[in-house]
């Protein structure tokens, strides 16, 4: 690289293909590197062209070996695709994370395909803006598509899974996943339930459970009925039927539905960066901290604390 290009404004370079750009920007986006920022404005107006798809579900589904699948499918229509592979139950990059890199493998020397494992080192909401911001980063990148996989076992793997357009959920059979699924609240979250495994026995009853409760559970929800198909990632099997599903939510969203969808999610990716800001403003710059002290050393219950500061704040009073 010569010093002219390292000069070069990292937006720029990433619009012109650079992948370094890929991977310092979303390291940037992990660390919550102010950086960033000004980064985005600058790819801004770029953004909106990669089809986003989260796949979630839970722990040992299979939704590497789909993804992967999913890759190999897209590739052959020629689309280049990322993959963001988010691990929020360990910020520090783990064993599962490897396991995933080594299962990917074959699809890193393929230069049509971008695989990223991500982590972040802040808790509430870190990883889901950073996941906002890597696919952000991916879409201004020229990704037709942008893969999520994350471990749906919480509020903060729907939150993070939220980044996607259309959300995939896997689940398998065996050991009361369906069950599991509906008490978690996974099926509210997905656009398509995928039984993975069918090559194993109670898949089909499982579809059949799984469709039943989608009846129940979801209906008047909206037009769309989330389907339920199965397949068998780890032989390569129906794993068209699903991606034929990920085209029709595509299609049964339109074009004013995916705008909608997308400005509902901006929107709350500013309400969650005002929190942020409000948040540091508060506690760092402002010191209401000595404040909060003092007055819970004065006997004040912490609702009561929380109020006068909300008011003062209001007021526009120091501390
Ligand atoms: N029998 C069978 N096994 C499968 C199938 N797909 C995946 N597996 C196996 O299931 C295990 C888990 O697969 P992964 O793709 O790692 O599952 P995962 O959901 O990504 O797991 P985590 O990321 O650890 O939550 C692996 O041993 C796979 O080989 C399938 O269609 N049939
Ligand atoms: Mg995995």
């Amino acid at each position: 690289m010569t010093v002219a290009e390292k000069k070069k404004p990292i937006a720029e370079r990433l619009l012109e293909g650079d992948r370094n750009a890929v991977a310092r920007l979303i390291t940037w986006a992990e660390n919550g590197d102010t950086r960033f920022h000004q980064a985005l404005a600058g790819i801004y107006p770029e953004l909106g062209r990669a089809r986003r798809l989260g796949v979630t579900g839970p722990p040992g589904a299979g939704k590497s070996t789909l993804v992967n699948e999913l890759v190999g499918e897209l590739r052959r229509e020629d689309r280049q695709v990322g993959v963001l592979a988010v691990d929020p139950s360990s910020p520090f990059t783990g064993g599962a994370l490897l396991g995933d890199r080594i299962r990917m493998e074959s699809r890193t020397i393929d230069p049509g395909v971008f695989i990223r494992s991500m982590a972040s080192r802040d808790s509430h909401g870190g990883l889901a803006r950073a996941t906002i911001d890597a696919c952000d980063v991916m879409d201004a990148f020229g990704f037709d598509d942008v893969l999520i996989e994350t471990v749906g076992v919480g509020q903060a793997e729907y939150d993070v899974v939220s980044a996607a357009d259309t959300v995939v959920v896997v689940l398998c059979p065996g050991a009361g996943d369906s069950i599991q699924a509906m008490k978690s609240g996974l099926l509210e979250v997905a656009d398509i339930i995928v039984v993975n495994k069918n090559d194993l026995p109670g898949a089909q009853r499982m579809v059949v459970d799984l469709e039943e409760a989608v009846h129940i559970r979801l209906a008047g929800k909206g037009r769309w009925i989330t389907p339920v198909v199965t397949c068998s990632a780890g032989r390569g099997e129906a794993v068209a039927d699903v991606l034929a599903e990920i085209s029709r939510h595509g299609e049964h969203l339109g074009e004013q539905g995916l705008s909608a969808l997308r400005t509902q999610k901006r929107a709350g990716q500013v309400r969650l960066a005002v929190g942020e800001l409000i948040d540091d403003y508060l506690w760092g710059e402002a010191g209401y901290s000595q404040r909060v002290a003092s007055e819970l050393d004065a006997g004040r219950t912490p609702y009561e604390v929380a109020g006068e500061i909300r008011d003062a704040v209001l007021r526009g009073e120091r501390p």
